[in-house]
């Protein structure tokens, strides 16, 4: 064949090559097999010194045709290829805006905070300080300034996490350590009555401690609140108006209260309160277990002892003070039935509050 021939038929293979090469990567192959250092026409290039003078000429110029040929194609399928590439790789980027959006999860507060948060905004409302205090108390502050009697069941052992110190002090490990997770926030108040001027018109709410297994009424941890107003001329008229305002603010204007006679160590006289039942109102149902009366928490007159004790004269200082419990209140509130509800987590019963 003659070498015009042979490079007509190169030019003609190589221009299919270019066409038929899908990516950039075989078009690279194809401009390296025949334009490369050792390519074919590279080959025809070396090798024109060989080639008879008479010929020279016409070989020369169909080399360089064929190379022109060839670089243009190879130059005309690159650009095609890089475009058909970049357009590949925006429809693989591309986002469908049409696309349903993915909602996020909103987390809310959880129903004991919120409860909380509600009796103390009634509190702010009435002008009182929110005031904390910490969980680890001493004996003295959640027992001993609070009138509680050496042998009152709640200081024992079996009533109260006592936090023993590790430095090997053995009467400690036997129980008699002065250090504990306050069982109530009352410390909270004492603190209160010896470090601020009076009156005092408080509420404390925070997480308490008790040794008690987890029933549908009962929990070892659980949160309080509690209040306390001392001034001048506090008398259990007031404590009666501001708890039952108390009442109908949570639980709505339609509610009655009653005070029953009770005792606590701390307070003279003490009572019981108790809200109209929201399911039967008064009537008597499975809820209020018959007696139309849900009891939501404890009140009194701070006994003069505990005054005295925190440096204020009960000659010229009354006040009264009250507790309740929040998981309590929450589940009256939604008459929930196990107080343990509220601590497992069920998204599902959670995301009705
Ligand atoms: C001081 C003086 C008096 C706080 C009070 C109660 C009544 C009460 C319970 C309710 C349910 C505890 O969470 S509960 O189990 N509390 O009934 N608490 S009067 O009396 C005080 C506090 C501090 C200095």
């Amino acid at each position: 064949m003659a070498l015009t021939d042979e490079l007509a038929a190169l030019r003609a293979r190589t221009l299919e090559s270019i066409e038929a090469a899908d990516t950039s990567a075989a078009l690279e192959q194809v401009r390296v097999a025949v334009l490369g250092k050792s390519g074919t026409l590279t080959g025809y290039l070396r090798s024109m010194g060989q080639v008879p003078k008479e010929e020279r000429a016409v070989v020369g110029k169909t080399v360089n045709e064929v190379r022109a040929a060839v670089e243009a194609a190879l130059s005309a399928r690159k650009a095609a290829l890089a475009a058909a590439e970049l357009s590949a790789a925006i429809d693989a980027a591309a986002v469908d805006v049409t696309l349903p959006g993915r909602a996020q999860q909103m987390g809310t507060r959880h129903l004991i905070n919120r409860i909380a948060d509600e009796v103390s905004d009634i509190f702010l409302g009435l002008g009182y300080c929110v005031v904390e205090g910490p969980e680890v108390e001493t004996d003295y502050y959640n027992f001993t300034a609070l009138n509680a009697p050496a042998d009152h069941p709640s200081r024992s052992m079996q009533d109260t996490f006592y936090v023993h110190d590790l430095s090997g002090d053995t009467s400690r490990v036997r129980g008699e350590s002065d250090v504990l997770l306050r069982t109530q926030t009352s410390g909270v108040q004492v603190h209160c009555m010896e470090d601020q001027p009076l009156p005092i018109y408080m509420i404390a709410p925070g997480k308490v401690y008790r040794r008690d297994v987890a029933d549908p009424s009962h929990l070892p941890q659980f949160h309080q609140i509690e209040g306390l107003v001392i001034d001048k001329g506090i008398t259990f008229g007031d404590l009666k108006g501001t708890l039952d305002y108390l009442c109908k603010q949570v639980f709505g204007p339609e509610r009655k209260t009653r005070f029953r006679a009770h005792y606590f160590p701390f307070t003279e006289p003490s009572a019981e309160v108790d809200v109209s039942c929201g399911i039967c109102h008064g009537e008597g149902c499975r809820m209020c277990k018959g007696t139309g009366w849900l009891e939501i928490l404890g009140c009194g007159m701070v006994d003069p002892n505990v005054l005295e004790m925190s440096g204020i004269d009960p000659e010229v200082y009354s006040g009264f003070a009250f507790g309740m419990g929040v998981e309590r209140i929450a589940c009256l509130k939604y008459n929930v039935p196990d107080l343990r509800m509220l601590l497992e987590g069920d998204m599902r019963f959670l995301r009705q509050f």
